[in-house]
């Protein structure tokens, strides 16, 4: 379940009813304050993924308290449950509960994929500490790909997430190059999942206060 150092996946992770809560929390953040939208890039072009934040607000290419490029509203905290959720997948990951009690995440940004959103490669580095990055897959299935070199090309690992996967992206994993090329439709177990698409939810430590 090693992907490359650092990089740790965990198949069949939360449970369904882990899932269906997880679901139903993210459907309340999506409808706002700041609800969920397409992230506009500075080149204009808009992102295919849907995306709500929790605790701190992502948009190109930083992290601010308020949603400044959507209605300018406070971002909602980061739930305490959900950062302990966090604090247990770096535990398990690991097999290291030190790990575990030391992760402290202040940030969640939950994407939404519809069958036709894609991830382009890139790194996340608008994060101004190293600590791990805990990713839930719930819903459809996707093709995540992996960039095992120094650039957003070959050599990838490619892996098939599926609904109540977890990923721990730490030490030299953390900043990798990382996509989603593709959403496999209609491949959520019964009763996981928005109705059609998948989630990913991220849990992150951006250092900043
Ligand atoms: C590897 N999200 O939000 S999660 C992102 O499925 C993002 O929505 C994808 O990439 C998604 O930035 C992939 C897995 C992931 C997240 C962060 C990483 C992998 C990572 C950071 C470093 C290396
Ligand atoms: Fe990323």
């Amino acid at each position: 379940r090693t992907i490359a150092p650092g990089a740790v996946h965990v198949p069949d992770w939360l449970t369904t009813d882990e899932q269906r809560r997880l679901v139903e929390a993210c459907r309340q953040w999506a409808r706002g304050p700041a609800p969920m939208r397409r992230t506009v890039l500075p080149g204009g072009g808009r992102m295919s993924v849907r995306t709500v934040c929790l605790g701190w607000h992502w948009s190109p290419y930083r992290y601010t308290r308020t949603a400044v490029d959507v209605d300018g509203a406070p971002v909602p905290p980061l739930p305490g449950w959900l950062a302990d959720l966090g604090r247990r997948a770096v535990a398990d990951a690991y097999d290291d509960p030190a790990a575990g009690e030391r992760y402290e995440p202040d940030t969640a940004l939950i994407n939404f994929y519809d069958r036709d959103a894609r991830m382009g490669m890139h790194q996340d580095k608008d994060e101004q500490v190293d600590a791990p990055i805990v990713s839930l897959s719930i819903g459809d299935a996707c093709l995540f790909r992996f960039g095992t070199g120094e650039s957003r090309g070959r050599p990838y690992a490619d892996v098939r997430l599926e609904s109540g996967d977890l990923f721990v992206f730490g030490g030299p994993s953390r900043f990798a190059f990382h996509g989603v090329p593709t959403v496999f439709p209609g491949t959520a177990p019964a009763g996981c999942g928005p109705n059609g698409g998948r989630l990913n939810i991220t849990l992150r430590t951006t250092g900043l206060s």
